[in-house]
């Protein structure tokens, strides 16, 4: 089994990085520190959710301690001073994705978010019955309902690439999936039930030469690989905050700016007018358009802290550090009587599912959760990923900067723990 995929996806080797400074990573997350049930916290499960730097914890008491305001309204010093913080928020976030403009980086709730809004407006006006959305089988919810709903609405159809059995979608068969009523590609960057490292560079090329936009989502992406919306050349490009080692509530969308231009608004409401009357209303500039009613504004600042910690880190040698963990757990995990992995995908992010023979997935996280290590348990909001292996649920470890091998070998004897219990 391949176990080093996103080493080589991210185009870096980790034997010539310098490795993070593990002790010192970890005193940054205050959380890890707790003794759940009296046990040291052995965190698996950031692809549910990353913990926080204090970085990031201190950047948001600083806002509501120090210059909490509403934004872009007011003329006094708070306002101004949370306004300035708030569009460097967009800056950094700009920066992070490599985005030609900072108006082209729109704040939302979280990918979540992101993927109904351009399914909304973007594809909405493009759809016509009969007409195909392109998606993959290896999808989380977030991006599968929203399609449906549309398609149910216009009459569209939804599409899926077939997994193969390492849990890969080829590019040859989104090739093949591309037709000439697809009007959309909506993929997945890293799934979080497989780990999948999709192609997405390969796919939107090949999607580009069908003249068919494309959305990425990048909920378990951001925090993984260095992502450059330019050099992809996606249209849309959706994260999450929280999974960013960020605050939960925010997300951004990259759009492209004339896609954004030319796109209607999602919501109405205050911010994002240019002026009301009762005959007409028009709207704001981008990306404002798309920001009605107050923003998560603290959200965006502690976004922005989470982004500079990770890049001061830097998101290379986070990757290496994750996938030394990964080839570490793969082989150990793999050790112990009975654990079968979902799926053995050649690129493969820090994230390992899997089922042990005779248990329920569930009984295994209630007896690990009693040894202090919290991995995740069900069908990961991805259920048709479920059905294709024709499992109802797995076990999932996934790591995170703040992780280490002793904490794999921990869920190793946690593990050899279950299976002595009910193996
Ligand atoms: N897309 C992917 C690939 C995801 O993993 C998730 C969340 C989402 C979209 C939705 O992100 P949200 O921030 O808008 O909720 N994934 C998970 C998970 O694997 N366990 O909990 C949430």
């Amino acid at each position: 089994m391949n176990v080093v995929g996103s080493v080589r996806s991210t185009g870096v080797d980790a034997r010539r990085e310098v490795p993070v400074n593990i002790e010192q990573v970890r005193a940054d997350f205050p959380i890890l520190a707790q003794r759940p049930h009296g046990k040291k916290l052995v965190y698996l499960d950031s692809a549910a959710t990353t913990q926080k730097p204090r970085q990031v914890i201190e950047a948001l008491t600083e806002y509501y301690s120090g210059y909490n305001a509403n934004i872009h309204r007011g003329i006094h010093f708070l306002s101004e001073k949370a306004t300035a913080a708030y569009e460097a928020g967009r800056g950094k976030a700009q920066r992070f994705l490599g985005a030609d403009a900072a108006e082209e980086i729109v704040f939302v709730r979280g990918t979540t978010e992101g993927i109904n809004l351009v399914a909304n407006t973007f594809a909405r006006t493009r759809l016509q019955a009969g007409d195909e959305v392109l998606i993959t089988g290896m999808e989380h919810h977030s991006n599968i309902v929203p399609w449906q709903m549309l398609c149910e609405q216009t009459g569209a159809l939804l599409r899926h690439v077939p997994l193969n059995d390492q849990g890969e979608a080829s590019l040859d068969e989104f090739k093949r999936l591309l037709s000439p009523r697809t009007r959309f590609a909506s993929i997945v960057h890293i799934s979080n039930a497989l780990g999948t490292i999709n192609p997405v560079h390969e796919m939107i090329q090949a999607a580009k030469s069908a003249s068919v936009p494309v959305l990425v989502d990048g909920a378990q992406a951001a925090a993984h690989v260095s992502v450059n919306v330019k050099e992809l050349d996606c249209d849309f490009y959706c994260l999450s905050g929280h999974k960013l080692y960020g605050p939960t509530g925010i997300g951004v969308l990259y759009g492209k700016r004339e896609h954004l231009e030319a796109m209607p608004p999602y919501q109405g409401g205050g911010e994002m007018i240019s002026s009301v009357t009762f005959e007409k209303t028009t709207y704001n500039r981008v990306p404002h358009k798309f920001e009605a009613g107050t923003p998560n504004i603290a959200g965006v600042i502690g976004l922005g802290a989470a982004i500079d910690y990770v890049s001061e880190l830097g998101l290379e040698r986070i990757a290496a550090h994750e996938n030394r963990l990964l080839a570490y757990a793969l082989e150990k995990v793999a050790s112990v009587p009975g654990v079968r992995f979902l799926g053995a995908p050649r690129e493969r992010a820090s994230i390992v599912s899997f089922s042990m023979d005779g248990v329920h997935p569930h009984d295994m996280g209630t007896i690990l959760d009693r040894e202090g290590i919290a991995i995740r348990a069900g069908h990961h909001c991805a259920q048709p990923v479920m059905e294709r292996f024709g499992i109802p649920a797995t076990a999932r470890a996934s790591f995170g900067v703040y992780n280490t091998t002793e904490e794999v070998d921990d869920l190793v004897r946690g593990l050899s723990r279950v299976k002595e219990l009910l193996g």
